[in-house]
């Protein structure tokens, strides 16, 4: 009998390689389409600062009681602290606060055979997620603010069964985004996770849009297989009621109709739904069209110009995880600046944020985070970036709020990015010609203008400048508006100046400097035609460790409102003002 060497795994330093693959993506994605979910909020979480899960495979072991054990381990069930998800736990106790590394989270739950099929579904989980069931590798996810999906049926044990999902937010040059960024990098499933059964032939996702030309509904249909069949299509407040004629699994139906829009002021909501078989996919959607004339931008055929703020997702208790009383706040304050619009910075933001949007009545600009230095040249980490993109599109089509799919924000301009940021585009056009394309870009300082070769591949050009903050004045910016001649839209999806809540005076981060800042920057931008909008950087103050003066502690403040989320400064009220002034009416 051969007896294994104990020590082995001391020596192995190939381990993690082999879970590497398969790798878990946009096509294994379910669209819960209002199925019914059984939320996982029952978790254990063991730090693993030296990746020991895998080197020791302890997903393979039973979960009996130390008592039973034959030889010592260094991991059990009942250790685990316990924590419901969704949760970060750079949040859930100080001495984790800046534990980058793996966290295995472990739950158990029951299941009944049937000839339903179950699958896994995660809000997000920042960065890799390695899922295993009842001691089976069922693959790995990258990015870390998209949704996924895999599906349990072959893998489920009757009865009992133990999920294991190692979460590691390590920060690497080859990821999206890459080690620096300006904000807190957080790890965990900080999304709920759930399961969903549905029916051994189900509906993957179902996408709803006005024409381009708005005379009908395009309706499409993707299932879980490739059969062929009818789907019937309901829209019971246009009397709609239509097949829909499946082909290998996917179908394509345009149906004449002149439904209400959607805009901001008029938010206006469709119950719809698409069933095959007994499976039924249910939406609530808003129908309008974009489109970009010139240098401006056209909501259901009319300009608007989109008075914005910028907004992370972050919480100075919970960190990333954002609560529908958070959202539902954050758009309270964006709707007293007089905001028609918001820029979810800088990774797709919680999917409850654009339908709230589009029961509230705001547009968005949605975002992946490729940011600053990420590796351009790296055909794994372009993969990487499409699939978040990927993800997200499927995630959020049916939501009439989000206008713009952001590509990347401050890259500088090589042949590198010029290259992975335009098949980003590309493929964000593809997947969904019914929005406009936008990049955060910065200024072209050798011709002082804006000028990035990326705009040609775009809609709309977002351009972040900071006068009168890192560049001190506002002569510049005049030269640099005068010096332009886009030929697109315009939105300044950025400016913004630190004010420390509070601080007197009117010396750099107080709040007086801010609000003239808001001032300033508003009258001088309002002045270029071209200059279609302002996305306020920011809402909030938010937690970031590449700030540490005694004013700013580990918190970027250039918040309008500070990290309470509660006490406003004096540049809330400056923008307000200013908002309220574009938009024809008195600040409230
Ligand atoms: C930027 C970045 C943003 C930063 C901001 C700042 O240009 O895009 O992520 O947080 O400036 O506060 O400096």
């Amino acid at each position: 009998m051969t007896v294994e060497d104990p020590f082995a795994h001391l020596h192995e330093e190939g381990y993690a390689s082999a879970y590497d693959r398969p790798l878990i993506g946009a096509d294994s994605l379910v669209d819960p389409g209002g199925r019914p979910m059984d939320a996982l909020t029952d978790w254990g979480l063991t730090l693993d600062p030296f990746e020991e899960g895998l080197r020791q495979r302890w997903f393979a072991l039973d979960d009996r009681p130390m008592a039973e054990w034959t030889t010592p381990r260094d991991f059990d069930d009942a250790g685990a602290t316990p924590a419901r998800a969704p949760c970060c736990w750079t949040m859930l106790d100080p001495e984790w606060r800046r534990h980058e590394g793996a966290v295995w989270h472990v739950t158990h739950f029951d299941h009944a055979r049937g000839p339903h099929r179950t699958v896994l579904r995660f809000g997000a989980a920042n960065y890799a997620a390695l899922v295993f069931l009842n001691g089976r590798f069922l693959g790995r996810h990258l990015g870390g603010s998209t949704p996924f999906c895999v599906e349990l049926t072959e893998a489920l044990h009757e009865g009992r069964n133990r999920l294991m999902v190692m979460v590691e937010n390590h920060r690497r040059s080859d990821r999206v985004p890459m080690g620096h960024i300006d904000w807190f990098n957080h790890g965990g499933l900080h999304r709920e996770v759930a399961l969903l059964r549905l029916p051994p032939v189900f509906i993957r996702a179902a996408g709803f849009a006005l024409t381009a030309d708005g005379v009908g509904i395009a309706v499409d249909v993707t299932l879980s297989d490739p059969v062929d069949g009818v789907a019937r299509v309901a829209i019971p407040a246009l009397g709609i009621h239509a097949d829909l004629s499946v082909a290998a699994g996917a179908g394509r139906v345009e149906i004449a109709a002149a439904p209400d829009r959607w805009s901001p002021e008029t938010p206006r909501l469709h119950d719809v739904a698409v069933s095959f078989g007994d499976d039924v996919f249910r939406e609530r959607v808003g129908f309008r069209t974009l489109a970009v004339e010139g240098e401006r931008i056209l909501l259901n055929g009319r300009p608007i110009w989109l008075r914005g703020v910028c907004v992370h997702e972050d919480d100075r208790d919970v960190g990333r995880v954002s609560t529908e009383a958070d959202v539902r706040r954050r758009f309270g304050h964006a709707r007293a600046l007089g905001c028609n619009f918001l820029r979810l910075a800088h990774y797709p933001h919680h999917e409850h944020v654009a339908r709230i949007a589009d029961e509230e009545g705001f547009l968005l600009w949605s975002e992946i985070p490729v940011y600053w230095a990420i590796d351009f040249a790296n055909p794994a980490t372009f993969a990487d970036a499409e699939n978040q993109l990927r993800e997200l599109i499927a995630r959020d089509r049916n939501r009439a709020s989000v206008a713009l799919w952001g590509v990347g924000n401050e890259n500088a301009d090589t042949d590198a990015r010029l290259s992975f940021m335009s098949r980003l585009a590309a493929a964000a056009r593809a997947a969904d010609p019914t929005r406009l394309i936008a990049a955060a870009c910065l200024i072209d300082r050798v011709r002082f203008a804006i000028a990035d070769r990326l705009a040609e591949t775009l809609d709309v050009i977002g351009l972040n400048e900071y006068f009168g903050w890192y560049e001190p004045g506002f002569e510049g910016l005049e030269r640099l508006l005068a010096n332009s001649e886009p030929g697109k839209p315009v939105i300044v999806s950025e400016t913004g100046a630190d004010g420390a809540p509070g601080l007197r005076g009117t010396g750099l981060f107080t709040e007086h400097r801010q609000a003239e800042i808001v001032r300033r920057q508003i009258e001088t931008l309002r002045r270029f035609d071209y200059v279609q909008g302002v996305a306020w950087w920011l809402l909030y103050d938010f937690r970031s460790d590449r700030r540490q003066t005694g004013v700013q502690r580990g918190f970027n403040r250039k918040g309008l409102v500070a990290d309470d989320k509660a006490t406003l400064k004096a540049g809330f009220h400056a923008l307000a003002e200013a908002y309220a002034a574009i938009a024809g009416r008195k600040a409230d």
